[in-house]
């Protein structure tokens, strides 16, 4: 079965009541390919003013959740609450998280596990650093992040689960991977799926390439076997640019 094309856009800690109205405005009144999904994850205190507002065949995501459903973590967001948001998807892992915030690939693990048993689907982010990639550890490091968490996963709950193979040196730098480096990485993550978890799952598997994607990247990046859509970051806060990123997929 051929992998739908998913266009994400990920606002980070960006955003106001006035940008959510004229990203909203924009996905509502824009089109794009019935072939291609679009899912936008704004920070948690617009998600349900986004959800509400944003027309239903665009999936909304949390940037982040906890692995429990409730109870004494200050500020931290659950799946429960998500869901009850409506809710449908959840970004986990991102490097940024991974760097900053210090979550280990064990707890990235966790956490998407949680997310797929409260049935949210989850772009599920792995990339090396350039130091990593430097050393020729690119594929040890994203291997060693996917294992995380697939440990924590049965076959079946691979079905929501997208991977976004984010370089963390191509990552709101500027510097994007070119088409065969991320092809190169896409068709790893994708054998080792094969290997690990079966030959289905790793057809199956959308396979997301993140960093520095923009209107230019999209149209070369988008011709690569194993690159399934996007994760968009600082393109996905300019309207025009989210929606031209959208249309180069047909
Ligand atoms: C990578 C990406 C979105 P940007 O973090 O996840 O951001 O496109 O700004 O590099």
């Amino acid at each position: 079965m051929a992998r739908k094309f998913l266009v994400g856009g990920n606002w980070k800690m960006n955003g106001s009541k006035q940008l959510v109205d004229t990203l909203v405005k924009a996905l509502n009144e824009g089109k794009w390919s019935p072939n291609v999904e679009c899912v936008i994850a704004p920070p948690a205190p617009y998600l349900a003013a986004v959800r509400a507002a944003v027309r239903k065949e665009v999936g909304v995501a949390a940037q982040n959740c906890w692995t429990e459903g409730k109870g004494a973590f200050t500020g931290e967001i659950s799946t429960e609450m998500l869901k009850d948001l409506n809710i449908d998807w959840v970004i986990l892992g991102h490097s940024e998280r991974r760097s900053i915030y210090k979550e280990s690939d064990e707890l990235v693990g966790k956490k998407v596990a949680a997310a797929v048993k409260a049935d949210l689907k989850v772009i599920a982010c792995c990339g090396e650093s350039e130091g990593e990639r430097d050393a020729g550890k690119t594929t040890e490091v994203v291997f060693r992040q996917i294992k995380a968490i697939a440990d924590q996963l049965s076959a079946a709950d691979w079905a929501n689960i997208v991977i976004a193979y984010e370089p963390v040196w191509a990552i709101g730098t500027g510097k994007v991977a070119t088409p065969q480096q991320a092809q190169e990485a896409h068709k790893e993550i994708r054998g080792w799926l094969a290997k690990n978890v079966s030959k289905d799952v790793a057809d199956a598997t959308r396979i997301l390439y993140g960093g520095s994607v923009s209107a230019k990247s999209a149209p070369d990046l988008q011709k690569e076997e194993d690159i399934d859509g996007f994760l968009v970051g600082g393109a996905s806060l300019k309207d025009k640019e989210f929606l031209e990123i959208l249309n180069c997929r047909q």
